[in-house]
């Protein structure tokens, strides 16, 4: 079932390719999503420049604009470290408008570069220019149609994602391994949006090299993975991770 949704609902990187190889010519610890009859299918891409530091963007997991944005991010197979900007979070709100000068988001730092920005088109449009192939896709270049889809999108979640819970912050990011389409990447997304907790994403969509890294690291592929460098801790299973998040973060 799990891999049923993922597969509806999937999210791939710029030129991406598949291709079916011999079981025996693939190291095991190389991601495969599926075997068939000895032959092991691998996805792969061809990605643009990588930015040596993550970018940073402020934003609210609730908000159309900034869905886009996200959507690029997998896309593009980007490292971002998030701060949220859930209304009424006492943190990154009042910063972001102190770095960008108004209460708009999603907002855009990148500290490779020194540019920031407003404005979710222009956004796509520097991070496909500077860490992509320069070519938007379709379904983001749509204008009101693509802001539109966007937001019907997130329809069923009726605005989770969007409001201040009141929380402790952590001292350090966390670290959430997921893409932007998975169901199961956003309920979590959702709570940590929530109680305002930053974290880094690695992004992790079809055809990601980051795939095979976490399958080194862990012994497995899934999404969503959460490691805390606050408290050690490092899960699968969103279902446990939200309790986690919950548990350790928010305040009564
Ligand atoms: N044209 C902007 C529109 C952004 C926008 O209207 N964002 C809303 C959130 S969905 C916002 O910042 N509202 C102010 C608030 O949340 O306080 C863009 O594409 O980035």
């Amino acid at each position: 079932m799990a891999m049923l949704m993922c597969i509806a609902f999937k999210s791939t990187l710029s030129r991406y390719k598949v291709s079916l190889i011999p079981e025996a010519e693939i190291p095991n610890n190389r991601y495969s999503f599926i075997q068939v009859a000895g032959r092991k299918l691998i996805e792969s891409s061809n990605l643009g420049p990588r930015p040596e530091r993550p970018i940073e963007i402020y934003e609210f997991e609730g908000c159309p604009f900034c869905r886009k944005v996200r959507e690029i991010v997998s896309v593009l197979d980007l490292d971002v470290l998030y701060y949220p900007c859930p209304k009424g979070g006492p943190n990154f709100r009042p910063k972001a408008i102190q770095l960008g000068g108004k209460k708009q988001f999603p907002y855009m730092v990148d500290p490779n570069t020194g540019v920031s920005m407003y404005e979710s088109d222009d956004i796509i449009k520097y991070l496909v220019d500077k860490y992509g192939d320069g070519k938007v896709p379709l379904m983001l270049s749509l204008g009101f149609f693509t802001t539109l889809t966007a937001g019907l999108a997130m329809i069923g979640r009726a605005g989770k994602g969007s409001t201040y819970k009141k929380s402790r912050l952590p001292e350090k990011p966390l670290e959430l391994w997921a893409y932007e389409p998975s169901p199961y990447c956003k309920i979590v997304r959702e709570v940590l949006v929530e109680l305002e907790l930053p974290h880094l994403y690695h992004s992790t969509a079809r055809g990601s090299p980051k795939r095979d890294q976490l399958v080194q690291r862990t012994g497995i592929f899934q999404a969503p993975y959460l490691e805390d460098p606050n408290t050690g801790i490092k899960m699968f299973e969103s279902a446990e991770i939200i309790d986690y998040l919950r548990n350790t973060y928010a305040l009564a």
